[in-house]
């Protein structure tokens, strides 16, 4: 992990390759986000629902965060950051982000927005996970049959759209998925199956550049699209989230991963 962004950039379980792509180009410098791993955004999606705020998916994972814990038990290691009211001039509410991550035999992540000051504040989040795969396009998504979505790519209509069946890639691909169940991604071509469970979020994004919009990527290496795939545990647009003074949401997810028979 890197205290910028409280950025996760590796899991790898035991008798797996990594379960988190990372990108052979990404900048590691604190201006710019981390490409791969984990982003965490917060406290807007994309450009927020005014569609003009800035940065990009929120300052959260730009931000320094402070390491408050890390443990151990037998089987997994743990760790966890705050960020509290960093960035008040782009977002007027005071606020504490609690963020916990737990690397075992599966993975586990966990970020909790408190409002600490006197006034309800509303707030998008996603943790945008991006996941490896052995090839993009003989992967299958499987658990988002019949879930309502909104198409990102521009060019494409927005919608809303029902997915009829699972969901491959077979062109760029950035959907936000209404939808609260598990999303396993099956990849034949990595051997294996990554389950990803959610809590506190109603909605999955599902993003691949694909190569032409790869290729304009600077932070992304020739050909690299074709081994990542983001499955987002999302609260954005319609369901973000309004906190009262004094309260908590939580959203969070955890990964398995199992080997294809
Ligand atoms: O979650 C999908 C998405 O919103 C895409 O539209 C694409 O912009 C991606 O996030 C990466 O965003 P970033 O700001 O990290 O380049």
């Amino acid at each position: 992990m890197y205290h910028h962004g409280a950025h996760v950039i590796d899991w790898t379980p035991r008798g797996f390759d990594p379960v988190l792509w990372m990108s052979e180009k990404t900048y590691l410098d604190s201006e710019f986000a981390i490409r791969g791993g984990i982003p965490i955004c917060w406290p807007w999606f994309g450009a927020g629902r005014d569609g003009v705020s800035s940065p990009l998916h929120g300052f959260a994972r730009l931000a320094e965060w402070r390491l408050v814990r890390s443990h151990h038990t037998d089987d997994a290691v743990g760790a966890t950051y705050i960020l509290i009211d960093s960035n008040l001039d782009k977002f007027d509410s005071p606020y504490r982000l609690t963020y916990h991550v737990s690397f075992g035999t599966e993975f586990s992540a966990t970020l909790t927005v408190r409002n600490t000051g006197s006034r309800r504040f509303t707030f998008e989040g996603a943790l945008h996970t991006y996941l490896r795969v052995g090839d993009i396009r003989e992967v299958t998504l499987v658990g988002l049959d019949q879930a309502v979505y909104l198409d990102r790519v521009s060019g494409h209509e927005l919608g809303p759209h029902r997915q009829e069946g699972d969901v491959t890639i077979t062109d760029e691909t950035d959907r936000i998925y209404h939808s609260l169940g598990d999303i396993d991604v099956v990849d034949p071509r990595g051997g294996r199956r990554i389950t990803v469970s959610r809590t506190g979020s109603q909605d999955a994004v599902i993003w691949n550049p694909w190569m032409e919009k790869a290729a304009t990527m600077p932070d992304l290496g020739a050909d690299e699209w074709t081994q990542m795939v983001c499955v987002e545990t999302a609260n954005v647009a319609e369901h973000a989230v309004t906190l009262a003074p004094g309260k908590e949401h939580v959203m969070g997810f955890t990964l398995k991963v199992s080997t294809l028979s």
